[in-house]
């Protein structure tokens, strides 16, 4: 007879969980190095309820030596600390979110999309309602009227990669297993919910002793197919004006010095999306800066010319392609490298399913010396003069507020090599995408969702990952607004962080966009919304409260010192400067079309002239491929 461990559902999971390691390579190196083993769930985020005190909170409280328990301020907010800390660490890593039932649960659905979006694991344990139904309605449930087999926990379903809703502790043996699975597998890694039903949490099963061993999960490396290797080793040969659009996928790969390398012996330059920004260093003379939307006036040239388009790990989104009238050259050829088959075949590309690093390096042995044509590397060194002169200290006069271009240079400026800059929404995302510049992995933009909220959460995750490098937290007054209060979790956890606060008094840039798409200024800036009062907020006593050192800069060069001084501190702090809501982060040349419908009949001017130009623009949008 095997060998049984009598354990509750809940303390079957625990256990389980922390016998799952992760076989890491060496970071940077390309043969696959020294593998190391760590446990892949760090721990868990968790806020108690009845759905999940009394059996998870049993089992994680007598495991919480062995696998910690942190608690957070919101749901919504710790899975984003979780995500951030799995994007920081380039998914080898996770951690995992419980909630109880009802409220609980549906505080994990906007960050289970974020991530699911992103493409970034999290493992997102909420209570469920019972499984024997003796008690039902319980607190909290969700009752259907036409189906008895829902739950609040179902509107996770479609936000989640994985789901699965425990309801006997036997359920554990194959769906654990499964949610290992799908977090470690390059192709479809992504949020997984096992809603536990909460009597489940607590009945107890005679588990196989052996299902608790410690098992090591490997990153797969998927070699691409020869024969799409080789057509696209065609193409590039026949290439006169190539361009590399790096995304997200190279960095997870840990495809960053494969593809310097390749860019700079096949002489193909390298665009970048915002996800995979930082995969080169800006400083790299083959990286021409971001494409599409926000773009670099560097990158856009190119992609305007280029015959061929190499993407590799992008989802080629709208802001990555100007809503697909960038690399719209009419004898273009488009190529996507990709781990996902969903992803390869975007925008009729020629897919070459495979790892990054493992697709680069195919490649580069099958080209050998071959080198595409020229390009002109000046337009690059032209394009980051530019951005240091747009960035620079302008010296306004007294009442004319700086722009978030000043800002940024300012961070820049006042930062060294090791700072990453960490953002999600509003004005800062297109802003740093143009004009930050990072060393390399010195850029983590939460641009899939770009979820209001994730900045301050994703910060504590981001330093939490990354514990000797600067973070540096772009975050708008609105975003703040929606979400800032695991500054006070990273004040008790000693987690430091800079947080750049931008108050433009509003929603900056949706009223640029309201006013673009022909609208009138309306209920985005506090001014012209319906209020009896403007506001006063005071950002800095607010975050004060929370116990973060936070300080007013009066001017952008009263920020470059602030910036200096929160260096060394073990606690975030939150410098707060006023911003002008006006102007964009663009500078004449730069930026690209992004299309968002504008109406078709309406009663002003600007609204008909915007539209005119909405239908030149969608004149150039290339639909097929
Ligand atoms: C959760 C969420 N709600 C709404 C939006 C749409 N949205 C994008 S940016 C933005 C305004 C951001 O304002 P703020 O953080 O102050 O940045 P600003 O543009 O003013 O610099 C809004 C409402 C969003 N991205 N996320
Ligand atoms: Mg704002």
């Amino acid at each position: 007879m095997s060998n049984t461990i009598r354990l509750t559902g809940a303390q079957a999971m625990v256990k389980w969980l922390a016998a799952q390691m992760i076989e890491d390579e060496a970071p940077g190196s390309e043969a696959g190095g020294q593998a190391r083993a760590e446990r892949f769930i760090d721990g868990i985020w968790g806020i108690f309820g009845h759905g999940n005190v009394a059996g998870l909170g049993e089992a994680l409280e007598k495991a919480r030596q062995d696998f910690p328990t942190w608690r957070g301020q919101n749901e919504q907010t710790m899975a984003h600390t979780a995500i951030a800390y799995a994007k920081a660490r380039k998914r080898r890593r996770a951690m995992a979110v419980t909630s109880s039932i009802g409220p609980g649960a549906t505080n994990l659905v906007t960050a289970a999309a974020l991530a699911h979006v992103n493409r970034l694991p999290v493992l997102l344990i909420p209570g469920d309602v019972f499984a024997n139904r003796r008690p039902d309605p319980v607190l909290q449930q969700v009752e259907d009227f036409e189906d008895g087999t829902v739950s609040a926990n179902d509107c996770l379903r479609p936000v989640s990669r994985y789901f699965d809703r425990i309801s006997r502790p036997e359920h554990l043996l194959t769906a654990l297993p499964r949610a290992l699975a799908t977090m470690t597998d390059p192709a479809t890694c992504g949020p997984v919910t096992l809603a536990f039903c909460q009597d489940t949490q607590t009945e107890a099963y005679d588990y196989p002793a052996e299902f608790f061993e410690r098992r090591v999960w490997r990153i797969r490396r998927p070699q691409p197919d020869p024969r799409e290797v080789s057509d696209l080793v065609a193409l590039i040969k026949a290439a006169k004006a190539p361009v590399i659009v790096a995304g997200g996928g190279v960095i997870y790969a840990q495809a960053e010095d494969t593809l310097a390398r390749f860019a700079e012996t096949h002489g193909i330059p390298v665009v970048e999306t915002q996800a995979g920004k930082s995969a080169l260093a800006q400083s790299h003379p083959m990286n021409f800066g971001a494409s599409g939307v926000d773009g670099s006036a560097a990158a856009n040239a190119l992609a305007a010319e280029a015959d061929l388009v190499i993407g590799v790990g992008t989802r080629f989104q709208d802001f990555t392609t100007g809503s697909r009238t960038l690399f719209s050259n009419p004898g273009r050829r488009l190529v996507s490298i990709n781990v996902a088959g969903y992803d390869a075949v975007k925008h009729g590309a020629l897919p070459v399913m495979g790892d990054a690093r493992a697709t680069l390096k195919a490649l580069s042995d099958a080209l050998g010396t071959h080198r595409a044509g020229a390009f002109d590397p000046k337009a690059r060194t032209a394009w980051l003069d530019a951005v240091t002169h747009h960035c620079r200290d302008r010296q306004r006069a007294a009442g004319d507020l700086p722009t978030d271009a000043e800002v940024i240079g300012a961070v820049q400026r006042a930062t060294g090599e090791d700072a990453v800059a960490m953002c999600a929404a509003g004005t800062m995302p297109g802003a740093l995408k143009l004009l930050w510049q990072p060393s390399q992995g010195g850029y983590h933009m939460e641009y899939g969702f770009s979820c209001m909220g994730y900045e301050i959460a994703g910060a504590m995750g981001v330093k939490l990952a990354l514990p000797a490098r600067e973070v540096i937290c772009f975050v708008g007054d609105g975003s703040y607004m929606m979400a800032n209060s695991e500054l006070a979790t990273a004040v008790m956890r000693r987690v430091p962080f800079t947080v750049v606060l931008t108050d433009n008094r509003g929603y900056g840039c949706i009223n640029r966009l309201q006013q673009g798409c022909g609208g009138a200024p309306f209920n985005n800036l506090y001014a012209d919304s319906n209020v009896e009062q403007q506001p006063q907020i005071d950002y800095v006593a607010h975050a004060a409260s929370m116990g973060a050192h936070a300080v007013k800069a009066g001017n952008i060069a009263d920020l470059e010192t602030r910036i200096a001084e929160a260096r060394g501190r073990d606690i975030p702090t939150v410098i707060v400067i006023e911003t002008t809501p006006h102007e964009g982060p663009g500078f004449g040349e730069a930026g690209h079309w992004w299309d968002v419908a504008v109406p078709e009949v309406g009663s002003t001017d600007t609204l008909s002239k915007a539209y005119a130009t909405y239908l030149d623009n969608k004149q150039r949008q290339r639909l097929v491929n």
